[in-house]
């Protein structure tokens, strides 16, 4: 199949998935188009059978808010019709679904089919999409659009129940490739890795995210402040965002500066995520929780909250430990539990990474998106 795959290219969540499910295609043998503003942060550019389209949003002095998703759609329509294209697949509803919808019709009048998928990832459902300038919009898209899948049973309840869809809307998980995102078996490596961490006797908690006030970071840092006043340990946070300055402040204030490193954005997260011994994804919303699976796969277990989609993924007291959202007393304490605990720690870490391989690997999930995109080319 030849496929147009479009996203935003930053760091997050919808991104990351799109960037490797477009990975996983072209591995499959499919040829893969990325179309949007900038090259996706995960793509190197030198995987064989990926492509990459700039939108170019051109300004004018009238133009106060330069009308990308006009550019978008252009574009899409052209490299579409340039390449051949069996059918977009769309990331994240807002703007990227109307684009998509746009180009199909600019097609149509040429005689060219151009189905498209939207898949609906978070916030474009649960926050933004609610917007009352986005949702007609939206919805009208989601409800126009050939395929619609969602990343978990919550997010797929929350858009038929909020936006009052009514076609069919397909879960398909978030996955994560689980030869990349492995532990390091060689137990000398990884202490040796860890040392540039912290001190051998120290435990190693991690958070990863884009730092938006929905993540709550500064939560992990209360978190963890908890825990260093108890055992050695120290705290990685990896991403960067608006709230990253709140919990600089944070730390400095609470004297544990000096076991908090920020480490900013990081292209190989996979290197760094095998080397903690829990994750703290302490998030007012998550529809999925890709930065928890993430973790799972490298054998690391979360501490994470009762929210959205995450009990679809973590089991609670097996491959994890979840808690209401601000509960920091006793996330702290969860993970105090844990890492004085070792055996049980090495249980929920096997179950955690074993959770990642029977059902989120990328080998598994990535063909129900081959299936669902016969499903809709053979749906005319
Ligand atoms: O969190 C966001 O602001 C949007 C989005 C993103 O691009 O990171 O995150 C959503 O999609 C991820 C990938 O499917 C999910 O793992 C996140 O749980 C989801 N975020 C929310 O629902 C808040």
């Amino acid at each position: 199949m030849r496929i147009g795959i479009t996203c935003y290219p930053t760091y997050g969540g919808s991104g990351v998935v799109a960037t490797e499910l477009g990975i996983e295609l072209a591995a499959l043998g499919h040829e893969v188009h990325f179309i949007s503003y900038s090259q996706p942060f995960r793509l190197s550019g030198r995987d064989e059978g990926i492509y990459y389209h700039e939108v170019p949003v051109s300004s004018y002095p009238l133009f106060e808010f330069p009308p990308y998703d006009l550019a978008l759609a252009s574009r899409m329509a052209e490299v579409a019709e340039f390449n051949q294209l069996d059918l977009l697949h769309v990331h994240y509803a807002i703007p990227h679904s109307v684009s998509a919808l746009l180009a199909r019709q600019m097609l149509a009048v040429k005689g060219r089919r151009l189905p498209f998928v939207t898949t609906l990832h978070g916030t474009d459902i649960t926050l933004v999409g609610l917007d009352r300038s986005y949702l007609p919009i939206t919805r009208y898209a989601i409800q126009e659009s050939d395929g619609v899948t969602s990343i978990s049973e919550y997010l797929k309840a929350k858009t038929l129940e909020d936006f009052g869809v009514t076609r069919g809307i397909e879960v398909v998980t978030n996955f994560v490739n689980c030869d990349v995102y492995a532990p390091v078996t060689d137990l000398a490596k990884r202490a040796e890795a860890r040392r540039r961490l912290a001190a051998p006797d120290e435990a190693i908690l991690m958070h990863l995210s884009n730092f938006r006030p929905v993540k709550r970071v500064v939560d992990t840092v209360k978190i963890f402040a908890q825990v260093v006043r108890e055992i050695p340990a120290q705290l990685v946070l990896v991403g960067d965002g608006p709230d990253r300055s709140a919990a600089e402040w944070l730390a400095h204030d609470l004297g544990i500066a000096s076991k908090v490193h920020f480490m900013g954005k990081q292209e190989r997260v996979n290197e760094l995520l095998p080397l903690a011994d829990l994750l703290l994804m302490p998030s007012e919303l998550e529809s999925f929780g890709l930065a928890a699976l993430e973790a799972m796969a490298c054998k690391v277990p979360s501490i994470a909250t009762r929210v959205g989609g995450v009990p679809e993924l973590i089991d609670d007291g097996l491959s994890g430990l979840l808690y209401e959202v601000g509960e920091v007393d006793a996330m702290s304490q969860g993970a105090l539990s844990l890492l004085r605990n070792p055996d049980r720690l090495e249980a929920m870490r096997d179950a955690a990474r074993k959770t990642a391989q029977k059902r989120f690997c990328a080998s598994l999930v990535v063909p129900q998106y081959v299936r669902y995109y016969e499903s809709v080319l053979n749906s005319h």
